[in-house]
């Protein structure tokens, strides 16, 4: 065996090893109550999420799984698809959207679209679990596969942020979007592959004042290629 190889396969036990050594992190929880499927017949619909549930401080600005809500739909590979949320921001005045979007191929042994590996979520990667185990009714755990998640992108709406963001949101992985809209923004990806994709919607960084506990409607819409 050469060095290279002597290498890769101590890299390979001690991941076997670290998967070995931590069972819940093969945990999964249901996000079925929130989480909505979007065609082109219902491509606008309007979803409940935090002010902050995007990128929290409580959790190490991870996203907050059950404070954000999700959605997903089916695309075709090769056409542009825009992705927007928005608020009412003559009612809720200082709530910013954010959106992160993956590729979540729905094929044999995968995870169901409603399943999230975690209470928390990463908003600018790749989220895999294998073997993926529901926790939910710790009495009752459920095998639900392997979730899949491939981050194609992210977006949160910097208008109205003040000139000087505070450093703690100034994340070089987080796509900054200015387009002169507060309460509004937008992201556009063109799928690589034909199948399912999910999209999770929540807030961050809201202006002084804003509820941080209510649920706050976001409008959101698939631009569905013709
Ligand atoms: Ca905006
Ligand atoms: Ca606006
Ligand atoms: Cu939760």
């Amino acid at each position: 065996m050469g060095y290279n190889n002597k290498l890769k396969n101590l890299a390979l036990i001690l991941a076997a090893a670290g998967i070995v050594s931590s069972f819940s992190a093969r945990a999964a929880t249901s996000i079925a109550t929130k989480n909505t499927e979007f065609t082109p017949d219902n491509a606008t619909q309007t979803l409940q999420a935090k002010a902050q549930s995007w990128y929290n401080p409580t959790m190490g600005y991870t996203g907050w799984t059950h404070h954000s809500s999700w959605g997903y739909m089916k695309l075709k590979k090769g056409k542009p698809v825009t992705l927007t949320a928005e608020v009412n921001d003559a009612e809720i005045a200082g709530f910013h959207p954010a959106l992160t979007v993956w590729s979540r191929p729905q094929k044999r042994g995968l995870a169901s679209v409603d399943q999230m590996n975690s209470h928390s979520y990463n908003q600018y990667g790749d989220i895999y679990e294998a073997n993926a185990i529901n926790t939910d009714d710790q009495a009752n755990p459920v095998k639900v596969g392997n979730i899949q998640m491939e981050f194609i992108a992210n977006a949160f709406d910097r208008d109205g942020m003040g000139d000087m963001l505070p450093e703690k949101f100034d994340h070089s992985m987080l796509n900054r979007v200015v387009d002169g809209d507060a309460g509004k923004v937008s992201l556009t990806f063109t799928p690589k592959v034909s199948g399912v994709y999910q999209f999770v919607v929540g807030g961050i960084n809201p202006d002084e004042g804003l509820s941080t506990t209510a649920f706050h409607p976001v409008a959101v819409t698939v631009s569905f290629p013709e």
